[in-house]
């Protein structure tokens, strides 16, 4: 029998609305294990200010972008020595927001001879145009000198992408077929700050927007572009245009990552519920803001504050999901919306009913109830492949960040590494904001790099104020001899 390539994409669809089911959120305060058998903890680096994308470098080293301080840095895990490759000086980072420098990528001939030594970064930059979103993105190419250990020779390959305070998403993926990927958020349009601006996420260029170089709708989407910054000929035309737009209908998409074979992996954080993990097709609706998680009117329905009758006010309430919004406001079930292009996620972190309680007790101090609520924050995703000196029983799984709940999530896959098994199993937890993951090549290393500040979650499941290892690269290593 062969398969079509209509038909290869028929079948994961067809299975992931067979597995539909919901996963149901742990009580806050359910106990985790600091460490599972077998695993030691080290603090390898600290002092880093707010590490963002992180990768492992083919120099053994450890590169990271550093938000705050506007750098790419690389550490060598074996003596946790420091080395800047480059400041840049031109980027922005509002202080405590969500811009500055960002996304990483290495390409894969770094450092192989080839003359394809580059490094290519996201990052904030003053476009000079002034108004509420004076800012841009702009996606840049170094390339690295080994001698000097400097990125030097920038070229910006894309510019003028939206920036703003919030959900930047900002992952920056290198693909196996040798495109740029990268993650743009709806930059938190239709809530807190950005209340009464119009969310995008559903919003697609139009074709005198994409000649005129016009990126305002690129928030929301998925983007994949040539390694020069143009439009792949073989992007997928999506509503009659061909663009940047790999998919849309995302929220912030904060992990992203290739499968051995090929597969994308995503995940995107959900308002008050729902965050989630996503199979990435070309051309496909991932439903935000629409849909959060699966389409089943639960938890979720699209209260859109721009369109409140009689305007749009910054202060108005805009807790609980859009069950219980201003009357002013006009509310769309999810039910209400259809796209035949849209994909549920493959599982959600978590899901829950109408009539779930938003405001837990444990997390009445100072009014943070958003610790408890049914989310974990997903920042980052790594693909475990396991192998001979891998942990045993770990191979063809998912490991997934939590910035709120100071843990690692470990989703197990099928043997064939494209659908998920069972509950995920929480790993490795302690009072601190997990913000990105990498697994050493030979499996039994697992790095994780945490926030400078804000709040993580303390035992019993309330805000935690003290982080145990801020801004810092933390690695959990498999010990068991073979
Ligand atoms: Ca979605
Ligand atoms: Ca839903």
């Amino acid at each position: 029998m062969r398969f079509g390539a209509a038909s290869a994409l028929a079948v994961p669809l067809m299975l992931i609305g067979a597995l539909a089911k919901a996963d149901l959120p742990p009580a806050p305060g359910t106990p985790v294990p600091a460490l599972p058998p077998h695993f030691e903890k080290a603090v390898v680096a600290t002092g880093l200010a707010n590490p963002h994308n992180m990768m492992l470098g083919p120099d053994g080293h450890i590169w990271l972008t550093e938000q705050i301080a506007k750098r790419i840095t690389r550490v060598d895990p074996r003596n946790g020595k420091i080395t800047v490759a480059v400041e840049i000086a031109d980027a922005v980072y509002s202080p405590d927001q969500q811009d500055g420098v960002l996304g990483l990528a290495l390409h894969p001939d770094l450092l192989k001879g080839k003359g394809r030594d580059y490094v290519y970064v996201s990052l904030t930059y003053a476009s000079g145009q002034g108004g509420e979103f004076p800012n841009r993105t702009a996606i840049r190419r170094y390339t690295y000198n080994a001698k000097t250990q400097k990125l030097v020779s920038p070229v910006d390959i894309l510019k003028g992408l939206p920036s703003a305070h919030d959900h930047q998403s900002a992952r920056l993926l290198f693909g196996p077929d040798q495109k740029l990927y990268y993650s743009i958020g709806d930059q938190g349009r239709n809530q807190l700050s950005y209340l009464c601006q119009p969310n995008q996420a559903q919003l697609l260029p139009t074709e005198a927007e994409v000649k005129a170089g016009n990126r305002e709708h690129y928030m929301g989407k998925i983007l994949r572009m040539n390694l020069d910054g143009s439009i792949p000929a073989d992007n997928p035309t999506i509503h009659g245009v061909k663009s940047h737009v790999y998919a849309w209908g995302i929220r912030n998409t904060q992990g992203m990552v290739f499968s051995p074979t090929g597969k994308l992996f995503a995940t995107d954080q959900g308002p008050n519920t729902d965050d989630e993990l996503n199979l990435i097709l070309p051309g496909r609706n991932y439903g935000w803001p629409n849909v959060a998680g699966r389409k089943d009117d639960a938890g979720y329905a699209y209260a859109n504050y721009s369109a409140a009758k009689g305007g749009c006010k910054g202060d108005m309430d805009n807790a609980q999901n859009g069950l219980k919004p201003p009357e002013a406001v006009p509310v769309t079930r999810e039910s209400q919306w259809s796209d035949p292009d849209f994909v549920e996620p493959l599982k959600t972190f978590f899901s829950v009913d109408n009539n779930f309680n938003f405001n837990n007790p444990v997390c009445a101090d100072k009014n943070l109830y958003y610790i408890c609520w049914p989310t974990i924050a997903p920042s980052s995703i790594a693909y475990y492949r396991g192998g001979k000196q891998g942990v045993p029983g770990w191979e063809h799984s998912l490991l997934i960040t939590s910035l709120k709940r100071g843990v690692l999530y470990r989703v197990q896959l099928d043997p064939t590494g494209t659908l998920p098994l069972g509950n995920a199993e929480p790993l490795f937890r302690s009072a601190n904001r997990y913000r990105e993951v990498v697994v050493s090549p030979d499996g039994r290393t697992i790095y994780v790099a945490t926030d400078t500040s804000h709040l993580g979650t303390t035992d019993t499941g309330n805000a935690a104020f003290k982080l145990d290892n801020p801004g810092s690269i933390i690695a959990f290593k498999y010990s068991r001899a073979k």
